[in-house]
């Protein structure tokens, strides 16, 4: 019987153990969206996971809705990447990065010379994002140009080649969480006509080119995505049918030979299955259309991430809550310990605290 404590291949990415680190926004980079030395420590702490997926880091500087999250577009930032990379690497880990476009998530103050965010569509979500100011309402959006899509395409290829550039092991593109290929891909967003509106297909489409467009860059076997059919974060409804959206995704991704994909199953940091999502999203039967890796999360704890990877219906687990406060949470799992407490007021900005100070286990 497989075990959360065997090793897994996804792709070409060898995991020493089926416990893997979600991203986690922790908004603590520096100026010039750089990562500095605190994440490099925060990171080589946790490199006992079978695979840390690092936080979503924009792909240009039109992808930024958050003050202080870093960025892989620029020479500096593939530099800060590295030391990341290679300190984790030396503590024998495995680490990927998140590629993220925020599209219309996102304020003036953020992007570049005061530009209005850019989605699939022109209206204005009732959301939030954080600046320099604190909380304030996202900026209106405005309605990319379909011939404006390949230089998006592109940006998402070169972040990809930046990626392995800077020491990854791989990939994983951030097509969930309400931010820009989810406002492509639902129909309770994407308000466009033409080849990338209307039918599932075509709403599906921006998500395939890219995702082609990486592995033809980097390899299909250094590539996943992350999904959430049943998220509805930062007033994104759903989509009319999120079964069937997916199941076509999943096929061209299947057919792509990409190395996993990330499910977050429920709403993203809440209920797993929301009475709201009628009917349930089946994730065994999109599961079965996928030829690859499976990484499941959201809210799992020690038994039902065990029953999961045992019950042989999902590869691995990614935790992303306990990976802030427990460095050593693959130990912590194993020898079934008790958890370090979470402080939530120090998740998001700020310094050493909450972020690299909580201790593993037998420090003092
Ligand atoms: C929390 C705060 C800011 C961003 C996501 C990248 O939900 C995020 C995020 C989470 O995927």
């Amino acid at each position: 019987m497989t075990t959360l404590f065997d090793p897994l291949k996804l792709g070409d990415i060898a995991l020493n153990n089926r416990i893997v680190m979600a991203p986690l926004t922790r908004n603590r980079a520096l100026p010039g969206q750089v990562p500095g030395p605190l994440t490099v420590e925060y990171y080589t702490q946790r490199a006992s996971a079978g695979l840390i997926i690092a936080e979503a880091t924009q792909v240009s500087a039109m992808g930024q809705g958050y003050l202080d999250t870093p960025g892989i577009h620029s020479a500096e930032q593939v530099a800060g990447w590295r030391k990341v990379t290679d300190a984790v690497h030396a503590a024998g880990g495995r680490i990927i990065l998140q590629l993220w476009h925020v599209g219309r998530i996102s304020h003036t103050s953020l992007l570049p010379g005061g530009a209005s965010p850019v989605s699939s569509t022109s209206r204005r979500p009732n959301a939030q994002c954080f600046t320099r100011d604190g909380f304030v309402d996202v900026s209106a959006p405005r309605a990319l140009r379909d011939d404006e899509l390949p230089g998006l395409i592109d940006d998402y290829r070169r972040a990809a080649r930046n990626a392995i550039d800077a020491g990854f092991d791989g990939v994983e593109v951030h097509s969930a969480n309400s931010y820009l290929l989810e406002q492509f891909l639902r129909d309770s967003v994407n308000d466009r006509s033409g080849p990338y509106g209307g039918p599932l297909e075509n709403r599906a489409r921006l998500l395939l080119e890219i995702m082609a467009a990486v592995v033809a860059e980097v390899g299909a076997g250094r590539t996943g995505v992350r999904l959430s059919p049943a998220t509805t974060f930062c007033d994104t409804p759903l989509d009319s049918n999120p079964q069937a959206l997916h199941s076509h995704v999943l096929d061209r991704l299947s057919a792509l030979g990409i190395a996993f994909v990330h499910m977050i199953e429920g709403e993203t940091g809440g209920e797993r299955a929301p009475a709201s999502v009628k009917p349930p999203i089946d994730y065994a039967a999109l599961r079965a259309r996928f030829n690859g890796g499976w990484i499941a999360n959201n809210g799992y704890d020690r038994q039902m991430a065990m029953d999961a990877v045992a019950s042989g219906g999902i590869d691995a687990v990614a935790f992303g809550r306990p990976f802030i406060s427990n460095p050593d949470l693959v130990r912590r799992l194993r020898d079934n310990a008790p958890h370090n407490d979470l402080r939530a007021d120090l998740m998001y900005g700020g310094g050493a605290a909450g972020y690299t100070d909580y201790p593993a286990l037998g420090a003092a």
